[in-house]
């Protein structure tokens, strides 16, 4: 029976381990893992109780208390160690002035809450005509650009960062199409936005301009860390 739930133990934090390996996690994230692991700990110790109840021979029972210990406390040292090593993605989201003029912040946000995804930063901005340039500086050939910067920047845009495993590509599924007329259904520029000069909502379009992004709108210090209590049920492979 001992070995039976060494067996079940090890078990228990090999797939801790390798969950933590396959989805990128933050370091909050370890919190999550680590709760999990100090719970099979939990498990353990009442099964050994159990068992020294049962009359376990003394030598077994001892081996099987170390085994109970260490399981848990190794999982924890390697979980400790991949989970620094691994990163969650961060994006730039912001809601255009169109978006928030007419109403829509609460709207928008609910959308990548409901998805799971964590809100880190945001704040309300009227940006200068030169910042949109800079945010917009990929564009600067286009014809539309001057337009463009002067509409980014004659009202408050939110400014946010959100946070989860994927976001940065599923957040532009999120938005949809540049062109809300190509924009599907479902998406918040196909549900919520007519034409393409008044679409919204901006979201970074690949983890380079997500990162140029985020150090352009928001100091390092504006960035909030912390583990959501959501976490444990948005996050685990079974
Ligand atoms: P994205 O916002 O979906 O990433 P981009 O091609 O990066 O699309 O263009 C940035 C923004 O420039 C668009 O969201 C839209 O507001 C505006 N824009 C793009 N194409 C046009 C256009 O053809 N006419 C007017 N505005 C445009
Ligand atoms: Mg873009």
């Amino acid at each position: 029976m001992a070995s039976q739930l060494i067996r079940s133990g090890s078990k228990a934090a090999r797939a801790l381990l390798s969950a933590s390996r396959n989805s990128p996690l933050l370091s909050e994230g370890k919190g999550v893992a680590v709760a999990a692991l100090a719970n099979a700990g939990r498990k353990l110790s009442t099964a050994a109780s159990f068992y020294e109840k049962s009359g376990g021979n003394n030598t077994s029972q001892s081996k099987w208390f170390s085994a109970a210990l260490a399981i848990p406390a190794a999982g924890y040292m390697l979980m400790d160690k991949e989970a620094h090593a691994a990163e969650m993605e961060r994006t730039f989201i912001a809601i255009k002035p169109d978006g928030v003029q007419r109403g829509l912040i609460a709207e928008i946000i609910s959308r990548f809450e409901r998805k799971g995804y964590k809100l880190v930063a945001i704040k309300l901005v009227v940006p200068s005509k030169e910042f949109a340039q800079k945010h917009y500086h990929d564009l600067k050939e286009r014809p539309f650009f001057s337009g463009l910067c002067d509409f980014l920047s004659s009202g408050p845009v939110l400014a946010m960062v959100w946070e989860g495993e994927g976001v940065i590509k599923y957040g532009r599924k999120l938005i949809g199409a540049t062109n809300p007329q190509a924009s599907e259904p479902g998406t918040i520029r196909g549900d919520l936005a007519v034409v393409v000069g008044r679409n919204i909502i901006h979201g970074s379009d690949g983890p380079e301009t997500a990162k140029d992004e985020i150090a352009l709108w928001f100091k390092p210090d504006e960035l909030v860390s912390y583990t959501s209590n959501a976490e444990k049920w948005i996050y685990g492979v079974n």
